[in-house]
């Protein structure tokens, strides 16, 4: 059969996917927002259809509008991308319902792993150390909240049981901090849409971000492509990530993974899924999986040599997958940063407007991944990445010789970046011997 899928989502991930479709002679249906007209992707697509105004709500979270451009250019899947409907049930299920194949696992699948309650409880069930954590909060019985709290103990975080990316985090160390945190969260809600669903885990204070990468076909066949470590976040959002991981004991990692693929077997897990830890202490504790490809998958494919998006689409359309668990093999050291419009003299509140001159870095190892030119506006609506720069080398060190040379040759003149931010990560001390690094230090 010949496929055709919309690419449902803007920016780098759109052309990294546009990218995988054109190498497996799959066609393209660019779906956009009336700012995104001068995409580079949609330059490139077979086709475009524009699904709405520029607020999300209005283009890229418009589940009819983009079910309609599937319908209209007779398409036969839809590609979430990251962010955006990626990891909606509904969106994954109503996909399915229209007759299109929704390239990612089944919308039973998303709606499990997107309760983190129902997540954590899984892994436990199946073995897997977990942050110990409990089931939601009543925000209206305040004896039943501390005694759960203090059955846990402090110090304690409050998570929201749904949608990631780590916003409304709270810490709290005592029940007074408990209390007018829940007051918080009360009123908040009010205002927003009066129901919210709580919950709380015992907080670990500075540990490391991994995480685990598998990918599973629809016969059985899982395998995971190793581990990564995100460690490097500021307000919740990775800047820069690497695999593999460094300076952790690898019998515990190679634990984890076989763990993590019998995991995918036993709950029929289809496509690419990431499972999240923390680690601290020489342990690991699993707290969320991720149900999409995610923005940090080039490290793992720099390491890997697999093309993650084209196997993603190729187990979609029902092909086994391409690979085996023996065929892969770490190849050297990845690292990732990723290029933000905005200002880190100022809060690093986001830039947006026209790139007057671009000039991309290259050499071996060096991997630019964007849609900016000279001449694109970035739109104020969506997401201040702008691009990711991935390095590799044969071993951590000349990743980073490499990283520093490609910051220093990357040029984006006329709005703001945080280039200059990232080079100073990479290029400090404790970074580079200890492979971690709290930038609230720097
Ligand atoms: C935590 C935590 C400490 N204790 N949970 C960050 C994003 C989201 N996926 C979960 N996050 C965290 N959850 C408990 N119980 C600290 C973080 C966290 C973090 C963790 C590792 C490395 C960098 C981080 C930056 C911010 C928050």
């Amino acid at each position: 059969m010949l496929h055709k899928v919309i690419i449902a989502n803007r920016g780098e991930i759109a052309l990294r996917i546009l990218r995988a479709c054109k190498e497996l002679n799959i066609k393209t249906v660019a779906v956009y927002s009336t700012v995104d007209k001068n995409l580079k992707h949609v330059f490139l697509a077979d086709e475009t259809v524009c699904i709405g105004n520029p607020e999300p709500k209005n283009s890229y979270l418009n589940i009819p509008a983009i079910i309609s451009a599937a319908e209209v250019t007779r398409s036969t899947a839809i590609h979430p991308g990251y962010g955006f409907l990626s990891e909606n049930a509904s969106f994954a299920e109503q996909v399915k319902k229209s007759g299109f194949i929704f390239i990612g696992p089944q919308a039973s699948t998303i709606k499990l792993m997107g309760n983190k309650i129902n997540a954590i409880n899984t892994m436990k069930k199946m073995g897997i150390q977990c942050i110990l954590g409990s089931s939601y909060l009543s925000l209206n019985n305040t004896k039943k909240n501390i005694s759960i709290a203090n059955t846990i103990g402090y110090p304690l975080i409050i998570k929201s049981v749904h949608g990631g990316g780590g916003q409304n985090m709270y810490i709290i160390y005592n029940d007074k901090d408990l209390i007018s945190s829940l007051e918080f969260i009360k009123t908040e809600n009010k205002i927003i849409n009066n129901h919210c669903s709580i919950y709380i885990e015992k907080y670990l204070d500075n540990p490391r971000h991994i995480e685990i990468q598998i990918i599973a076909d629809n016969y059985g066949n899982v395998i995971t492509l190793y581990e990564r470590d995100c460690s490097i976040q500021r307000r919740h959002q990775k800047i820069i990530e690497e695999a593999p991981v460094f300076n952790i004991n690898s019998n515990l990692l190679k634990n984890i993974k076989n763990k993590c693929i019998e995991i995918c077997i036993a709950i029929n897990y289809r496509g690419v899924g990431t499972f999240e830890f923390l680690y601290k202490d020489d342990t690991l504790y699993f707290i969320e999986m991720n149900t999409r490809i995610q923005v940090e998958h080039t490290v793992t494919e720099m390491i890997t040599g697999v093309d993650i998006v084209k196997e993603q689409l190729l187990i979609a359309f029902g092909e086994p997958l391409s690979i085996k668990q023996s065929d892969i093999n770490i190849l050297g050291h990845a690292i990732e940063c990723r290029i933000n419009a905005e200002d880190p003299s100022n809060q690093f509140i986001p830039s947006a407007g026209k790139i007057n001159y671009f000039h991309p870095p290259g050499g071996l190892g060096v991997r630019w991944e964007s849609h900016i030119y000279t001449g694109y506006k970035v739109p104020i609506y969506y997401d201040s990445m702008i691009g990711k720069l991935i390095c590799f080398g044969e071993n951590r060190n000349i990743a980073i010789l490499r990283m520093k040379n490609a910051l220093n040759e990357l040029i984006i003149d006329g709005i703001n970046t945080n280039i200059k931010f990232i080079y100073s990560i990479i290029d400090n001390n404790y970074f580079q011997q200890q492979g971690i690094f709290n930038i609230k230090y720097l």
